[in-house]
């Protein structure tokens, strides 16, 4: 029997893609949805600027959107994607915890949390097991599990494939779409003709998150991986789909052709939201780019190209769909670890 799922924040952006990956999935139906005061009491179809290409699903366009918080959730849905803006996520997701929901979370909050799990399944699933420890120290009867930053989930996977060769420093660039921003970013469209340099707080994101999703988890404490990692973010007019540019030094010799095979060659999970393969490699050095290649894997896809040696050990692109692989549906796959390991 399926999962009931609600869904925090439903009415956003982010919301508005958990939809569409979850309508139809073979584990969760969709049985609540809650979005800010001004929505609540409406139809889902009322409440939602719907923005994405495809219609409302015919069975959440009359949903009625309720207010966020515990009470307003049915008490038989077992799970909660939550993509709550990060200030009320840290307000309200623990109170969801503590009466009883396991929250799969996008927002920024918590993510460094040391009893907070912060999973890709393709790199860390073992980390899932760190809700144990967050049961014990906080008494909740639900748990609260979180995916990573965009940006971070597009090149993160890489580090995991080429991990075998000794990551030692890696430095990041990325070049990422106003769809990462929210509806003002992709309605305004005041970046076109410009670049903005140092958004946001997404550098120390990309630089503390690796680390985290990089460490090892003994069953009782997550050591972080100590690979040195400096990070430059920047906006860019494209509509989804973040570019990065990665130079990465490796303890061993690291040639374009070895890394190329370890990239292609590395794992997805068995799991209905991962992609096989997880990573497409391109010979073409101008190769990836967001409207080209995003949509690869349904959108779940990292896709890497440019391989070459540079000054700076190994130099490469990596690209992935920011709102599917980096956000909704990072929290669909983590709603699908936390099925699979028994944690609904
Ligand atoms: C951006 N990556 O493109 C951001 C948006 O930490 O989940 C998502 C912020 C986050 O601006």
């Amino acid at each position: 029997m399926a999962v009931r799922v609600g869904i925090l924040g439903a009415t956003g952006a982010v919301g508005q893609r958990l939809i569409q990956l979850l309508e139809p999935h073979p584990d969760f139906d969709i049985a609540a949805l809650t979005a800010s005061e001004s929505s609540a009491g409406k139809s889902y179809r009322e409440a939602a600027k719907w923005r994405a290409d495809s219609p409302i699903p015919a069975n959440v366009a009359d949903i009625t959107v309720g207010p966020t918080e515990p009470d307003a959730v049915p008490s038989d849905v077992d799970l909660l994607f939550s993509s709550l803006p990060s200030s009320v996520g840290a307000a309200v997701e623990p109170d969801f915890c503590e009466a009883g929901y396991v929250v799969s979370s996008n927002s920024s909050n918590a993510r460094m949390a040391e009893d907070v799990p912060l999973v890709i399944p393709e790199v860390n699933a073992d980390h899932i097991d760190l809700l144990e420890v967050q049961r014990d120290d906080r008494g909740w009867d639900g748990a609260l599990v979180k995916n990573p930053n965009c940006s971070t989930i597009t090149f993160v996977p890489t580090l995991a494939a080429l991990a075998e060769f000794g990551l030692e420093k890696v430095h990041v660039a990325t070049l990422q779409a106003v769809s990462g921003a929210g509806y003002d970013g992709v309605t305004s469209m005041e970046i076109i003709d410009n670049a903005i340099p140092h958004i946001g707080s997404e550098e120390e994101k990309l630089e503390t998150e690796s680390k985290k999703l990089l460490g090892e988890f003994d069953g009782a404490s997550l050591q972080q991986n100590d690979v040195a990692v400096a990070a430059s973010c920047n906006r860019i007019p494209t509509i989804d789909g973040h570019l990065e540019n990665v130079w990465l030094e490796a303890a061993d010799e690291l040639t374009p052709e070895d890394a190329a095979k370890a990239l292609e060659a590395y794992p997805s999970v068995d799991l209905p939201s991962s992609p096989d393969p997880l990573i497409h490699v391109f010979e073409d050095l101008e190769r990836p780019q967001p409207r080209l290649d995003r949509n690869l894997g349904g959108g779940m896809a990292v896709s890497v190209g440019g391989i070459r040696e540079s000054t700076f050990g190994l130099q490469y692109n990596c690209l992935a769909h920011n709102t599917i692989r980096g956000a909704a549906g990072a929290s669909v796959l983590n709603g699908e670890l936390l099925l699979e390991n028994g944690y609904l």
